[in-house]
């Protein structure tokens, strides 16, 4: 099948007998994506290690797809390169890591100078700028791009989220333009209803060039930081209506629904109403969402974001949390076995005033989610002085609103406060975003303060409010820490009555050894 292919005229989307494009890893991702771009109008050329994923994945393609006369597999890689146009634009969606390197490594003998990798996987931004810099010495060209959206995003239209030179993103922008999802120009809302061969026309385009090098991967991990927090929020929401508020999966669900047309409007929301009403397919007599065990998997980048948060002395306290409360999900049978010896209160359910209680949970939910943005934001702000990107963060948050995991009518808002504002230091300081949590945080509060009266564990709800109450602080008791340094350790401190930069020291008069008596 391979060969038949192969001896195909004319292909490129300029008549040309070479194709417009190849990709290699015809897994979940790599397969949609092509055939988002075979929808779209260019021809692909297709690889993957193991022949045999290809070749059922083009006889799928032939039997199911309109666009499958664009689909060229190739079951050698010399092949596969010499069917695409030059400059060669290769795009690979593999496991990120040793993966990526591997297939470069293989590929390097056989592409020539001006060639334009893509790597579209979770790959570190730190070996996204090796990469790019290593390649760059032999002329080749490299972008690491984030690409959101699952494999329906990949299908249909996913966020896609490129660094790399500009050269690069002269060749690359025209597909990855076509392939985006869609928003609608004035309101933000996504436009929906490609099918295959049918893809979206018109809108505004989820994608843009980020910057050099790491950047696109860099903003793909934050998203993915942001994405780890935004679903932490609507877990903790959920337990709290069911813990405090008595109320049922399917109860929940059509609350996450109303949520769905304000303020909180995004696909998360409206999944999360999909997944609580759901039945179990084993037991329909149950709530699927009880039937899946309590134990969070994850992948890690919202572990890296976190990390890197604590690399550059960023507070983003909510992100890391959200990572945490996976780790401790995780721990189930010590959860199991502590339940049984540790004591707390007995949660007391409420049984009246149900509309007050919901509306205060929405009012957490909204507030914490503010914040947890305003972190993902800042740590980019710092990152980008760290590795020399001027990132646009209007353009970030308007290409995150279509297409990807957190999509939401919020980040339109977000847009507009960066638009306004290019050096806004903190989003919470954005007149719009200000209003909201003042008109809510009262409501934030008391939903805080109940979950610890009734032992509800709720650490991002919690850490995101105190990342806003310490953060508003004039004073915070750092300048005790900064005391107990310079006694134990003559770490110096900085005085309120003189410039920054200067440091001092107390001559402690007797300062105890750093030992505690027996
Ligand atoms: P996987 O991450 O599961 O990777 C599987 C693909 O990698 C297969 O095509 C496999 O080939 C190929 N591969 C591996 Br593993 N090692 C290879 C090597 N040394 N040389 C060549 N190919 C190799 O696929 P995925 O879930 O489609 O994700 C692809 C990328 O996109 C990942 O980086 C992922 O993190 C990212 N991503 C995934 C999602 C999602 O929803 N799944 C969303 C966003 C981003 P084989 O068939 O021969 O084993």
């Amino acid at each position: 099948m391979a060969k038949k292919k192969a001896a195909t005229k004319k292909r490129g989307t300029n008549g040309a007998t070479k194709n417009d494009v190849g990709l290699i890893g015809l897994a979940v991702m790599g397969q949609n994506l092509v055939l988002n771009m075979a929808d779209h109008g260019f021809s692909v050329s297709v690889y993957n290690r193991t022949t045999a994923k290809m070749n059922e994945f083009i006889e799928k393609c032939e039997a199911e797809e309109p666009s499958a006369n664009r689909v060229h597999g190739y079951a050698k890689l010399k092949a596969f390169v010499q069917s695409i146009a030059k400059p060669r634009k290769i795009i690979f969606l593999v496991k990120a890591g040793r993966p990526v390197d591997m297939v470069i490594d293989e590929l390097l003998p056989l592409i020539d100078k001006g060639d334009i990798l893509i790597d579209g996987g979770n790959s570190e931004w730190l070996d996204t700028i090796r990469r790019e810099k290593d390649l760059a010495a032999k002329g080749i060209n490299f972008v690491g791009s984030g690409v959101s959206g699952g494999e329906l995003g990949a299908r249909f239209g996913p966020s896609l989220m490129p660094g790399g030179s500009k050269e690069a993103w002269k060749s690359l922008g025209p597909i990855w333009r076509a392939i985006a999802a869609k928003v609608d120009k004035k309101t933000g809302a996504e436009l929906q209803g490609a099918e295959p061969g049918k893809p979206v026309k018109g809108g505004e385009t989820c994608t843009a060039h980020l910057g050099p090098d790491g950047a696109g991967h860099y903003v793909k991990m934050v998203h993915n930081g942001i994405e780890y927090i935004d679903m932490q929020l609507i877990c903790e929401a959920y337990a709290i209506l069911r813990g405090l508020l008595g109320m049922k999966p399917d109860e929940i669900s059509k609350v996450f629904e109303d949520w769905n047309t304000g303020e909180l409007s995004s696909y998360l929301i409206e999944i999360t109403a999909d997944v609580l009403q759901q039945k179990d397919p084993v037991n329909k007599r149950k709530f699927f969402v009880d039937s899946v065990l309590d134990a969070a998997g994850q992948k890690g980048t919202g572990k890296w974001t976190a990390m890197n948060a604590l690399d550059i002395g960023i507070p983003a306290n909510a992100i890391g949390e959200a990572v945490y409360a996976r780790c401790l999900s995780a721990l189930k049978e010590q959860r199991v076995a502590a339940s049984k010896v540790l004591k707390g209160p007995k949660v007391k359910v409420i049984k009246s005033n149900r509309k007050k209680y919901i509306d205060m949970v929405c009012d957490a939910l909204y507030c914490s989610k503010i914040c947890a943005y305003a972190q993902g934001f800042q740590l980019m702000a710092e990152a980008q002085k760290e590795y020399n990107w001027k990132l646009n963060f209007g353009e970030i948050a308007k290409i995150w609103r279509g297409g990807c995991i957190i999509r939401a009518r919020f980040l339109q808002k977000i847009t507009d406060a960066y638009t306004k504002d290019k050096k806004l230091q903190n989003l919470m300081l954005d007149p719009y975003f200000k209003k909201a949590i003042h008109g809510s945080q009262d409501n934030w509060r008391k939903i805080v303060s109940m979950c610890a009266e009734h032992g509800i564990s709720a650490p991002a709800f919690g850490s995101a409010l105190a990342y806003y109450d310490g953060y508003r602080s004039e004073v915070l008791p750092a300048n005790l820490l900064q005391g107990l340094r310079d006694y134990f350790g003559a770490h110096t401190y900085e005085r309120v009555d003189k410039k920054r930069g200067q440091f001092f020291h107390v001559d402690w008069p007797d300062p105890k050894r750093p030992q505690y008596k027996v």
